[in-house]
């Protein structure tokens, strides 16, 4: 074999190992239609319903971008999949099975997409699974200071190395292999082991803790309740873990448990603003109806990034460990976390709703509610504006997402009063728990809940081009 033909067949097997995978097969011509998001055309797989996510990941170097481990898909569909195409950008795969038999599969790092050469027909379930380990991939966000996804926070001399995840949108594929879509919600085994020392803390509810061979500890929680995928909170840390009194504002007035985990050495005072998170829950759950999960709480981070509603467990830094922020989070649990989106340009449903909560909240505290809503008015009046929809992904996280959208919502609740407005907001939830939301849905709902004077407020405010009056 003369050299140059050594290198090219070589360097042939080389790269196809590193895109295609060791013991997998190249791709077939058969492709996956994405969900067709329209921020997003690429993510998802159209059809596809993930039901649970079994993971059972080893985090050995906390604080570093190294993760590995086993992801167990249960999935159905609801049309034929001719392929299982899943969102991934994250470690290397070792290895692929399908209902317990090696499956020929091939990964894309740069598209971040995982196929599997197997169909799927509606009626029927298969599950798979994904072996990894490696580097986790990246996603950096052209709007954000981050790069979304798994977040690697290096020890310092003063604080131990950390892991997080900060998902929103579309951050989970950079270490998870999903069907990475909001209208693909789905509940969640998280198990994850880490070195002695350390706490991991995920959404759900903690079942078990244990030891783990070489001093580690492995800690598994269940999260029964479907969530969107960026909506999974995975933290390793060495956490001081601090439980509180369980909260009865759960279904049928189930005990929701109440945990925070916190980091060692935060400044005087970051705790302080969680010593309200049980009378956040009763005030919001008056409004929104019950809490949706079986626990929650906050685990406090110390990069400035922004917080994020992490079901069950909001990821909350340091500097903003305030009520106000403490507030909206938790009101995503509802507007985000249980009702979901059906495309990210109706964002507005999570951010304008998790907003309109913070006045729910300082009116409960005796604040002067027509002062913020004047204050949230002026503030839009200042800003660009545009109808709530958003048309381009630097419009999703706008002053209009968060406080036009909650405008619009003080829209419908000065044209109905106020316990209707209650109703509204718990109907709203108890109607869209289960399948995800669109603007058109609100826009429904507000007409059949509370008549037509009350839809075409809110139209006003979801169509219109420009700042709709004052609504007092
Ligand atoms: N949803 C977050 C919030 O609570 C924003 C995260 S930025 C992608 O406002």
């Amino acid at each position: 074999m003369s050299r140059p033909s050594f290198c090219a067949s070589l360097c042939a097997a080389l790269l196809s190992v590193l895109l295609v995978g060791a013991g997998a097969q190249p791709a077939s011509p058969v492709t996956a239609q994405s969900i067709g998001d329209s921020i997003y055309p690429r993510l998802g797989q159209a059809g596809l319903d993930v039901r649970h996510y079994a993971l059972d990941l080893n985090v050995d170097r906390p604080g570093t971008s190294e993760l590995s481990g086993v992801v167990t898909l249960t999935v159905g569909a609801t049309r034929p999949l001719p392929l299982l195409s899943l969102d991934f950008l994250g470690p290397a795969v070792a290895a692929v099975t399908w209902n317990g038999q090696p499956a020929p599969y091939r990964q894309d790092r740069a598209a971040g997409k995982l196929s599997i050469q197997r169909s799927l027909r509606p009626g029927e379930q298969a599950t798979v699974t994904v072996r990894f380990a490696g580097t986790v991939g990246r996603r950096p966000d052209p709007e954000l200071p981050l790069d979304v996804g798994w977040q690697a926070v290096a020890a310092d001399g003063k604080r131990p190395g950390a892991n997080f995840t900060l998902s929103e949108p579309d951050g989970t594929r950079t270490f998870l292999p999903v069907n990475d879509h909001p209208s693909d919600p789905a509940t969640f085994t998280t198990r994850v082991t880490v070195p002695a020392g350390y706490v991991a803390a995920a959404s759900g509810v903690q079942v078990l803790a244990q030891a783990a061979p070489g001093g580690g500890q492995t800690f598994t929680f269940e999260q029964a309740q479907p969530i969107p995928t960026y909506a999974l909170a995975l933290h390793v840390n060495r956490f001081e873990r601090q439980d509180s009194p369980a909260v009865p504002v759960g279904v049928g007035g189930a005990a929701v448990a109440r945990r925070d985990y916190f980091p060692s050495d935060l400044p005087d005072g970051t705790r302080d603003a969680y010593t309200r998170t049980g009378e956040v829950l009763t005030v919001l759950s008056g409004w929104f109806g019950p809490f949706p999960f079986g626990a929650y709480g906050s685990a406090v981070v110390t990069p400035g990034i922004p917080a994020l509603e992490t079901a069950t467990l909001s990821t909350m830094p340091v500097r903003a460990s305030n009520v106000r922020v403490l507030v909206h989070e938790t009101a995503h649990q509802w507007f985000g976390d249980r009702v979901v989106l059906g495309d990210w340009a109706d964002v507005w449903l999570n951010e304008g709703f998790a907003t309109y909560a913070e006045l729910l909240w300082a009116q409960a505290q005796g604040e002067d509610g027509a002062a913020i809503v004047r204050g949230w008015y002026d503030r839009a009046g200042r800003s660009p504006t545009r109808p709530l929809v958003a048309a381009s992904e630097r419009q999703l996280f706008d002053t209009t997402s968060y406080i036009r959208g909650a405008l619009a919502l003080q829209a419908v609740r000065v044209t109905v009063g106020d316990a209707a407005f209650q109703a509204y907001l718990r109907g709203w939830v108890a109607a869209f728990s289960d399948r995800p939301a669109r603007t058109a849905d609100l826009l429904a709902h507000t007409r059949r809940q509370l008549g037509a004077d009350a839809e075409a407020a809110l139209r006003l405010w979801t169509e219109s081009p420009t700042l709709p009056p004052l609504p007092e």
